[in-house]
């Protein structure tokens, strides 16, 4: 029942609606769709931690553009020499007014750190006293993060032998399959599969195709992944006339198809701008959102949730998305998660497509991470709802409590969940059909990813 101002459970009053909306969109547990984190069963791979939040690589850059050192000096120094560095230069030589290295305030003063420490000592201290499972709890509890979406590269090694071990993983952590290797750097990847056993060549074959589709048939039956994902360079074309155009003809989408699994886009980023800042020199440049139109007028049973790099293209995502119902748009992409770009975007998306998007994802690298980049993007999304909500009741609409946690509730984790039609269940079950690919494995080297 449509609730009228004045009606019971309406909320007429601005004041109270924007507590209300602050509160509901602050408690609402979120999936987190896209993470770089790994599960505390991935070993020293799952990072946490002082030394891994100052070494962030958005920090690196921003010590770089304040400090003297070089980034040949800086990548010879141990990473707890780097975290010096880092506070020394961005915390206590500078005002931390980065989204960045607000964000380790907001962690630390969450964690009842001191914010403004002259060393690292104390938070030093505070993280080795802490048992790894029950941090994990604790985080997830501060961030309200209910399920966190991890990025999994088959190709990588390390990683290869937690998925092989068929370890039981925690049940929080949800595995994406990333197929940026494949579809990035086919040439690099042929001698890989071949060395794994797979009959593979450069030139695209349907055999080749059936191969590497095999390849990833294994691996989804490993990770059990929620969805599959990769980041797109900022000139994408699609249709194309390249290695990139057939791995995704003859082996991406129709490993979707066959798998229902649906494929995210990350669209619009420059590797390498810089490549001596390393893990931290890429950039953005803006894309071509015609090449996903197309792509999803194509594919019309392939679900895909897209994200693009530039703000240029944000607008025109949106009305993609207007377009095409197997469209999903989704988060504030890297650059463009700082509070008013994410503001701008996420007002913009209200408008276009009410509550039919998912607002926002992490990113995190690191997992305490989580608490400042929920907590700043709810406090952004929360304005920007309420701002909605204030417009309708101009208009002579008002909502209820109840409406407002049916809205929140579709965008932090409904919209996902319909688009991935649940989440999948991991057994742990006896050996892997993984095992006969890691008696191949090469032992060196590891290929350590950086997606
Ligand atoms: O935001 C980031 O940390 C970037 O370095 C990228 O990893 C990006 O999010 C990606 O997934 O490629
Ligand atoms: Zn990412």
């Amino acid at each position: 029942m449509i609730e009228k101002p004045g009606e019971p459970g309406a909320l007429p009053d601005v004041a109270q609606l924007k507590r209300e909306v602050a509160e509901v969109v602050k408690t609402t547990p979120v999936i987190d769709v896209h993470t770089h984190l790994l599960a505390p069963q991935f070993g020293e791979m799952s990072l946490f931690g002082i030394d891994e939040l100052l070494t962030y690589h958005y920090l690196i850059v921003e010590t770089f553009r304040s400090s003297e050192v070089k980034p040949e000096q800086f990548w010879h120094m141990n990473t707890a020499e780097q975290a010096d560095l880092v506070w020394k230069t961005l915390f206590i030589e500078n005002t931390p007014l980065s989204e960045a290295t607000r964000g380790v305030v907001t962690v630390l003063n969450a964690l009842g750190l001191d914010t403004g420490a002259a060393d690292l000592s104390e938070a030093r201290a505070y993280f080795r006293s802490r048992n790894l499972a029950k941090h994990v709890d604790l985080v997830l509890d501060l961030s309200s993060v209910s399920d966190v979406v991890m990025t999994n590269d088959p190709f990588n090694t390390q990683e290869a032998r937690v998925w092989e071990a068929r370890a039981d993983i925690d049940k929080r952590f949800h595995a994406t399959l990333r197929m940026d290797r494949l579809v990035n750097d086919w040439e690099h990847v042929v001698p890989r599969l071949s060395q794994l056993g797979y009959q593979v060549e450069t030139r695209g074959s349907a055999k080749t195709a059936a191969e590497v589709r095999r390849f990833l048939g294994k691996w989804i039956e490993a990770m059990k992944p929620v969805c599959m994902a990769v980041s797109l360079p900022a000139e994408f074309k699609f249709p194309d006339n390249d290695a990139r155009d057939w791995i995704l003809r003859e082996v991406t989408l129709p490993t979707a198809r066959e798998h229902g699994l649906a494929l995210a886009l990350m669209v619009g980023v420059r590797r390498g701008v810089n490549a001596a800042l390393r893990v931290a020199g890429d950039g953005a440049g803006s894309a071509d959102v015609g090449a996903l139109e197309r792509m999803c007028a194509e594919y019309p049973d392939v679900r895909f949730l897209a994200t693009f790099l530039s703000r240029e293209n944000q607008h025109e995502l949106c009305i993609a998305a207007r377009k095409f119902s197997n469209l999903m748009p989704f988060g504030c992409w890297w650059f463009l998660n700082n509070p008013s770009i994410i503001s701008e975007i996420t007002r913009e998306r209200l408008e276009l497509l009410g509550t039919s998007f998912i607002p926002q994802h992490s990113d995190a690298r690191i997992l305490e991470q989580l608490i400042y980049k929920w907590q700043h993007s709810r406090d952004v999304i929360a304005e920007s709802l309420c701002e909605s909500y204030e417009r309708l009741l101009h208009s002579g609409r008002a909502v209820t409590r109840q409406e407002i946690e049916r809205d929140v509730t579709r965008m932090l984790s409904g919209n996902f969940l319909d688009w991935i039609g649940g989440l999948p269940t991991r057994l742990v079950t006896g050996p892997s059909e993984l095992t006969t690919e890691k008696m191949r494995q090469p032992e060196e080297p590891d290929v350590v990813t950086t997606y």
